[in-house]
């Protein structure tokens, strides 16, 4: 299936976030379960990334010229499908099938070769694991001498798993500079708030301490994210980390900041007033 073409303006990424937005809310609504909170909040940086800075190659699910995609944090596998499916990796129409059994979108994400979804570059959903992963991906990348570059998206809880700073650890020890973590900074999790189940702060400080290029932005202003995905790739000598101050639940005014949205699906009311906040854009609903 060759992909839809890549948006050049930020208004255009920015009505295509809201139109995942939409996608989000009207799969879950369907599925009767998944996650809201998290896939809403990182809408804006999957637009950006799927519909701009990735490196993508038409026709191929997996080609060599492409960019690595992590997303260590699977749950948030709503916002994944949509853009895949936008971007022309899979039919629109399919989005009706998350959470069906024996369906190819589970609420955790596999790849093709178990599941059959084309783009989706390892299985995730078991938190702690993806950065690892990334670096391993990234160091072999550079072992080949390919220019490849390798992204990963991490939650703020899940940087609460050990892994994660094991790998944190080795991509400084080893300098690997082709590659960029995003974390997805709405300080919230699955029962509670980041910071009172088990504070990870001051993050940019520990990032910087491990020596690793860190930036802070504004996770769901499309122009902050373009620009620093641009100064991240440009770092030489040390990884990149950029941490994304996101709202979870963003666009819907009832879940916005709301850890009892990280796993919960709207209602068939909620739904309603959901879509009403995301006015439909020109692209189109799968329904
Ligand atoms: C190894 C492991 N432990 C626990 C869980 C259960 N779990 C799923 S999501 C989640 C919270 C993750 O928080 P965050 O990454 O900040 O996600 P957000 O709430 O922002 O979507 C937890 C503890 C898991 N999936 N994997």
């Amino acid at each position: 299936m060759s992909r839809n073409p890549q948006l050049d303006n930020i208004d255009d990424l920015n009505e295509m976030a809201r139109q995942i937005r939409r996608d989000i809310i009207n799969m879950l609504l369907i599925s009767k379960s998944g996650h809201s909170g998290g896939p809403l909040g990182m809408a804006d940086i999957f637009s950006a990334m799927y519909f701009n800075k990735l490196n993508i190659e038409d026709e191929q699910p997996y080609g060599n010229e492409r960019d690595y995609f992590f997303v260590s944090i699977g749950h948030i596998a709503p916002v994944w499908y949509a853009s895949l499916a936008r971007r022309g990796y899979f039919p629109l129409e399919e989005l009706k099938t998350l959470r069906k059994i024996n369906g190819r979108l589970q609420g955790h994400p596999a790849p093709l070769k178990t599941h059959g979804l084309p783009g989706i570059e390892i299985a995730s959903g078991s938190l702690g694991q993806g950065l690892s992963v990334a670096v391993g991906c990234a160091i072999g990348l550079r072992m080949d001498k390919k220019p490849n570059y390798v992204f990963c998206i991490n939650g703020d809880g899940e940087l609460q798993e050990g892994q994660i700073w094991e790998a944190v650890m080795t991509a400084a020890h080893h300098k690997v500079d082709n590659l960029t973590m995003f974390v997805d900074f709405n300080d919230c999790q699955i029962d509670g708030n980041v910071h009172n189940v088990m504070n990870i702060m001051p993050l940019a400080d520990k990032f910087k301490a491990f020596n690793w290029e860190t930036y802070e932005i504004d996770g769901n202003n499309m122009s902050n994210i373009l620009e620093t995905i641009d100064k991240a790739k440009s770092v030489k000598g040390k990884p990149s980390v950029i941490i994304a101050h996101t709202k979870m639940g963003k666009g819907v005014s009832f879940m916005e900041g709301d850890y009892r949205w990280h796993g919960n699906p709207p209602n068939e009311e909620q739904g309603k007033i959901a879509l009403q906040e995301l006015p439909p854009t020109r692209f189109g609903d799968f329904i």
